[in-house]
């Protein structure tokens, strides 16, 4: 036996008292993740040298961390074969509960940022929220999403150290906790770096009051208890908008204040009380406005307890913090009501008022008159956005549209006052998660071909591309790919008795179910052809399955409606024997990160539809990529780059672009398509004329007048779907026919994934570092 293999059945035999043959699921990840920990906890250990960068965000989307961190390790394998001698299945761990502290992209991207960091040597450190629940799970029940609260600590946490001798105190105007960290280490491939991901759980001063209970005020007695776990009880379910809640504000504040001082203790303890200093041994990365709170509250420890002046505190805090924004949907900008923000926070709220009067006197030099767009507090409200460009020195978009577009028409009186502290910073995913993990098939091949550098310098992929012409890899990548479709049959069969036709096309769209990212536009595309097909117009159908993966927000009716109609599309189809062997429908419920490793390998062609100008960036987009599929999308976000990349001839790129919406914007009339356009009101048409049902709910009808007559403080059709709508059936039928010449597409595909260097969140971190952070 290998030494870890024994320190398994050591960790077996202490811990629980048991061995490899009777040893639940439970006991074995507990087993294996402890001595894993085991391994590196000496390289955990060692202090960091020089300049630190502190990430912080409300979200960490780490999914599943057993495997990664077994493959960083270089442990993985000894790990399968023991279980393997063992009789145990290598998958076991898969029914491991993924910590799903994270909405969607923004917490993924942090994820995939900590482990590009470990991996490259970069002392990055995260700050985060131990939530007790994170985002919930979804079940359908007759096609509605239902929720059902994600209780991730019922596996055991043996990833994380509690160190209550690091807790701090966190007030607030009518409340005063404990912060626990509970660190979990960052492991980067080959083990030798190992960062730290610190989150705050929120405990009571007294978590019970012997005399309250007593007098027998049971209730009472564990009130304090009670209102101090709430703050990290659970993790808003809400993407891409703003719940403004009062709650929530506890949340942001909370994880800031804990970690700005546990950071300034850090300082402290190596750089003694000259504060001056901060910035050149601490960046901090705010991700999007959730910890903007941070900012004040700096200038606070800075100006009490370092006893700075106002001027000198804010250089260093302006110094040290950069912040970056993840969108521009107006209802994400983050306000808080004015009185709401004094009564939580009444030692913070005079650190604002200096800084709006700071910013004050600022434009009053430079002449600025019209101080309404940039007054921090204005109205009645505290704009967060606002408050974190005005005191970072940098600002950063996501992909270069989205820069450009905060630049010239999200924030132009900003980008007009400070044009350097403007930069883009493509997103990137990890390609260890994302392809040597998930696709180990793939994996293979590509190193077979070059080497295995590309695990950890993703540039060479491009060495990649000379095979795109050779015929035995086209092959090769073609069984590899149906391989990988006949294990995600496997395991949705297994999960939801689905029965996938795997020698269909796996047409796929996934990620948050919002009405900018179109999957309402995607389901009319599908009812189209569906429609097309039986009427004879569409002929020589490639059979495709169209698989949807989302969550709609639990209080975002609209989305919960798209989910509804979707899953009626697919009762449909799937039922219809005149369709169903050439198409498929098919929602796979409780779309996370451990299922989106199954479903991206899978796909031929990659769903990116939204409206252009809406997608900030987009992830799954470069997952999709790196893994082989070819994009059929709209010119936004890092589709752009990718399709620039990659090659236009070698992906699907339809629909309006962000200057055509621009242009048509004042104008557009999307009842004119609908009556000039028998199929645009066919489909639209399923929403209200008895083809689909809702059940009663009224949520077909509402969407229906959300597209053709406005609805809440939407124009009609605020995403476009009826504009784009023809192009993107042509634009789906071409890949489809396309897909034919299976050489051909294999060869499309193979340039897609050599490509892909571009897109590795190394890359992203990297240049975070150089000309950010300064590291
Ligand atoms: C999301 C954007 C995505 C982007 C991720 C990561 C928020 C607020 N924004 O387009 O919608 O890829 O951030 O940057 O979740």
């Amino acid at each position: 036996m290998q030494p870890f293999q024994e320190a398994i059945v050591h960790k077996l035999r202490e811990m629980y008292h048991t061995d490899m043959k009777s040893a639940t699921t439970k006991q074995l990840y507990n087993a294996v993740s402890q001595a894993a920990m085991d391994t590196c906890r000496d390289t955990w250990a060692q202090p960091v040298q020089g300049k630190t960068a502190c990430y912080l965000s409300a979200e960490f989307l780490l999914g599943r961390l057993i495997h990664s961190n077994l493959m960083n390790l270089g442990l993985l394998k000894e790990t399968e074969d023991l279980l393997n001698s063992a009789g145990i299945n290598p998958n076991v761990f898969e029914d491991v509960e993924d910590d799903a502290l994270g909405n969607g992209g923004l917490g993924r991207l942090a994820a995939c940022f900590l482990d590009s960091a470990a991996t490259q040597g970069i002392p990055l450190m995260g700050y985060g929220i131990r939530y007790r629940y994170g985002l919930f799970k979804q079940r359908f029940a007759y096609g509605y999403q239902e929720e059902d609260a994600d209780d991730w600590l019922a596996w055991g946490d043996p990833w994380s150290v509690r160190r209550e001798d690091q807790k701090v105190r966190v007030n607030f105007g009518d409340q005063s906790v404990w912060a626990v960290p509970y660190d979990m280490p960052i492991i980067g491939y080959g083990g030798k770096v190992v960062n730290t991901l610190r989150l705050w759980q929120a405990e009571a001063i007294q978590p019970f009051n012997f005399r309250l209970f007593n007098d027998q005020k049971y209730q009472e007695a564990v009130q304090q208890k009670n209102d101090a776990e709430a703050i990290s009880a659970v993790l808003y379910p809400n993407d891409d908008t703003d719940a403004g809640k009062r709650l929530r504000l506890k949340q942001q504040y909370f994880f800031s204040s804990a970690s700005l001082q546990s950071i300034f203790a850090d300082y402290t303890a190596k750089c003694g009380t000259d504060y001056s200093k901060f910035a050149e041994q601490y960046a901090i990365q705010l991700n999007d406005t959730h910890p903007t709170v941070s900012i004040p509250e700096l200038l606070r420890l800075l100006m009490t307890q370092g006893h700075m002046g106002f001027e000198p505190a804010f250089q260093v805090v302006q110094k040290t913090f950069a912040y970056t924004n993840h969108t521009i949907m107006a209802e994400a900008l983050e306000k808080w009501n004015l009185s709401l923000f004094q009564s939580v926070l009444p030692e913070v709220y005079p650190y604002v008022v200096m800084i709006q009067n700071r910013l004050s006197n600022e434009l009053v030099k430079k002449n600025i008159t019209e101080t309404g767009k940039y007054n921090i507090i204005q109205d009645g409200m505290i704009h967060m956005a606002r408050m974190a460009i005005y005191s970072t020195h940098s600002t950063n978009g996501v992909a270069k549209i989205h820069t450009e577009i905060i630049k010239h028409s999200a924030l132009p009186e900003w980008y007009a006052l400070y044009p350097e502290r403007f930069n883009n910073k493509t997103n990137g995913v990890t390609q260890r998660r994302w392809l040597a993990l998930c696709n180990r098939e793939l994996a293979d091949f590509i190193t077979e071909r070059i080497g295995s550098g590309w695990v950890t310098d993703f540039s060479q992929m491009s060495r990649l591309k000379p095979y795109a012409e050779d015929q035995s890899s086209r092959q090769r990548f073609l069984e590899i790919k149906q391989e990988k479709k006949n294990q995600l049959a496997d395991y949705m069969y297994r999960k939801d008795r689905f029965g996938l036709n795997t020698s269909n096309i796996f047409d796929i769209q996934v990620k948050r179910l919002h009405e900018y990212k179109r999957q309402l536009l995607n389901a009319f595309s599908i009812l189209d052809m569906y429609f097309g097909i039986k009427d004879g117009r569409i002929q020589g159908f490639h059979p495709t399955t169209f698989i949807f993966g989302a969550k709609a927000a639990p209080g975002y009716y609209r989305a919960k409606g798209i989910i509804k109609f979707i899953n009626e599309v697919a009762n449909l189809v799937n039922y219809d024997n005149a369709v169903n062997r050439r198409m498929q429908v098919i929602f796979a419920s409780n779309y996370n990160v451990s299922y989106a490793e199954k479903l991206i390998p899978a796909a031929d062609i990659s769903e990116q539809i939204s409206t252009a100008g809406t997608e900030a960036s987009g992830t799954s987009n470069m997952k999709f990529m790196m893994n082989g599929a070819v994009t059929l999308g709209t010119y936004d976000g890092a589709n752009i780059e990718i399709v620039q990349n990659a090659g236009e001839e070698n992906n699907y790129i339809f629909g309006a672009r962000v200057e055509d919406l621009d242009k048509i914007k004042d104008t557009y009339d999307p009842v004119k398509l609908y009556e000039k356009k028998p199929r645009i009101r066919r489909v639209v048409d399923t929403l209200i004329d008895g083809t689909l049902t809702d059940g009663g709910s009224g949520w077909f009808a509402e969407l229906y007048d959300s597209l053709l007559k406005g609805a809440s403080w939407h124009k009609p059709d605020n995403y476009y779907l009826l504009l784009d709508f023809l192009p993107y059936c042509d634009a789906r039928l071409q890949a489809n026919h396309d897909y034919a010449d299976r050489q051909a597409f294999a060869k499309k595909c193979l340039l897609n994934i050599a490509a892909a260097g571009p897109f590795t969140s190394d890359r992203t971190i990297r240049q975070y570092a150089d000309e950010i952070w300064h590291i």
